[in-house]
């Protein structure tokens, strides 16, 4: 079996425990343990100047390498080119977007010191698995350097629609590095059309059946593989948790009352203003909910390097504030606001206590919350998944109520459906929900991808002949 080798920008340590890593992390290790194999990534040190030698460490049948970066290569690549605009441009926020050509030079740049401290770790037969928009370059500069070897890109955030995609400077760059790749992974099948459709309008590449690409003499396949979650793993935690101290408290707090619950990185993708307003919408249109339901967004904080996302906390805390100083009666605050982490047994466990889960991002590549909040349900008693039209999510949940973010009185409307739900449209909802979430599991996702990418150099039909 080829040696795996994961890179991306932040690597989960070896003493990062499953309960606060994360299901990507997690399976990404379980992966690496399997075949054995190289998780390489950016250290979270800058150091000026410096050295492009990495950090190398094992653990068990994983070696980490950890690169340390120039201050202000890592400024351009991360809060600049990455978080400053490819960020924003793919989840349609053009208002955000800001290029620079500095920016752009930089990320190259590191690119490049990624692809040079890493080629002299590599084997031909390795199969190389780059993850998300940080890197999109990475391939490119590993072939200028000569490797052969097969390696895909999974691009976790939204691909955008040509007309959107064409308003940056450096587009047809970033395509062409695209193309360096064996294989190219995307969430949806919505964001595979929207690549494909800018490759052969405006990069003049050619198309063959089945999302094979050739273009500038080189061949690759774009393909969807929507991620999950450990459905399993979040099912047990939320049943183990949701007896806890913990939960009692949350439970003795509510007395009775309906928890809707939001768990979102504070992000603008994530549409918070919006929900809160909606929130808003439904005790103003529908006293008869006031004293009677809780709204709880946890919120941890995000990049607050980039600007904006510094704006938006100042601006939710002020929505927040308005909402509570408007409707707070003596003993209920309609809405709990909490910007820390949470372990996941917990977060599971809140999900199962909430009769809504309400995830109404402006755009999101999948959304694990969705997923997450579906398999911590109680089949008894499920609550109702409130779920944005722009969440990748949207193809699989089909048992959702389905919103858009942009109406927020449609969305308060949404809030009251489903705290009136009956029970039989509850469960007939959640039963559709569950079997994709269990079906489409984080594990499925992680090996399909990799068998994929390594047959990925046997025979493409060619796109001019078939
Ligand atoms: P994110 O934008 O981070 O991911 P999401 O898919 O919702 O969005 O994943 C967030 C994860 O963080 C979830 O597993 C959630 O449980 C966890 N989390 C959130 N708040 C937390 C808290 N307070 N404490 C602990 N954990 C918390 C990007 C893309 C998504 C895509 C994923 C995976 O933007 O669209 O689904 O990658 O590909």
């Amino acid at each position: 079996m080829a040696r795996l080798v994961v890179v991306s920008n932040r690597v989960a340590s070896p003493k990062e425990r499953a309960a606060k890593a994360g299901g990507l992390a997690v399976a990404l290790r379980e992966a690496l343990s399997k075949r054995g194999g190289l998780w390489f990534g950016w250290s979270g040190e800058t150091e000026v100047g410096a050295p492009p030698e990495p950090k190398i460490f094992r653990s068990g049948r994983i070696t980490y390498g950890l690169l340390t970066l120039d201050p202000e290569d890592q400024r351009a690549h991360y809060a600049g080119y990455a978080n400053g605009t490819l960020w924003p441009l793919c989840h349609y926020r053009l208002g955000l977007l800001a290029f620079r050509r500095a920016d752009w030079e930089g990320y190259r740049r590191v690119n490049e010191h990624f692809a040079r401290a890493l080629l002299p770790l590599l084997k031909p037969d390795d199969i190389i698995w780059v993850h998300d928009y940080h890197f999109i370059p990475l391939a490119a500069e590993l072939r200028k350097l000569g490797f052969e070897g097969r390696v895909g890109y999974f691009h976790h955030i939204p691909w955008p629609a040509t007309a959107v995609f064409l308003s940056l400077p450096s587009h047809a760059a970033l395509v062409r590095d695209l193309s360096h790749y064996d294989l190219v992974g995307l969430q949806t099948e919505n964001d595979v059309r929207a690549l494909l459709t800018y490759i052969s309008s405006e990069s003049r590449g050619w198309l063959a059946p089945g999302g094979v690409v050739n273009l500038r003499e080189r061949t690759f396949r774009v393909a969807a593989y929507p991620i999950g979650i450990d459905a399993e793993a979040f099912v047990q935690d939320a049943k183990d948790a949701v007896g806890s101290d913990e939960m009692k408290r949350l439970r003795a707090s509510l007395a009775g009352k309906a928890l809707a619950v939001g768990v979102d990185r504070l992000d603008y993708s994530k549409g918070l203003p919006n929900k809160f307003a909606a929130f808003g919408e439904l005790l103003k249109n529908w006293p008869e909910h006031r004293s009677k339901v809780t709204m709880m967004q946890i919120a941890p904080l995000s990049r607050g390097e980039v600007a904006e996302y510094r704006a938006l906390r100042r601006e939710l805390e002020e929505l927040a504030g308005s909402i509570n100083g408007e409707y707070a009666e003596f003993d209920w605050v309609p809405l709990r606001y909490l910007n820390r982490p949470f372990q996941r047994a917990t977060l599971a466990a809140i999900y199962r206590t909430a009769r809504i889960g309400v995830v109404t991002p402006l755009r999101d590549g999948m959304n694990l919350v969705a997923k997450e909040y579906v398999a911590a349900q109680n089949p008894r008693d499920p609550g109702v998944l409130m779920l944005s039209r722009f969440a990748g999510a949207v193809d699989e949940m089909t048992g959702a109520l389905i919103v858009n973010p942009y109406d927020v009185e449609g969305m308060g409307e949404a809030l009251h459906t489903a705290l009136v739900m009956p029970l039989e449209e509850r469960r007939e909802r959640w039963r559709t929900n569950m079997k994709n979430v269990e079906t489409n599991t984080i594990h499925h996702w992680c090996e399909r991808f990799i068998a994929e990418l390594s047959s990925s150099q046997e025979a493409l039909p060619d796109p001019l002949t078939a």
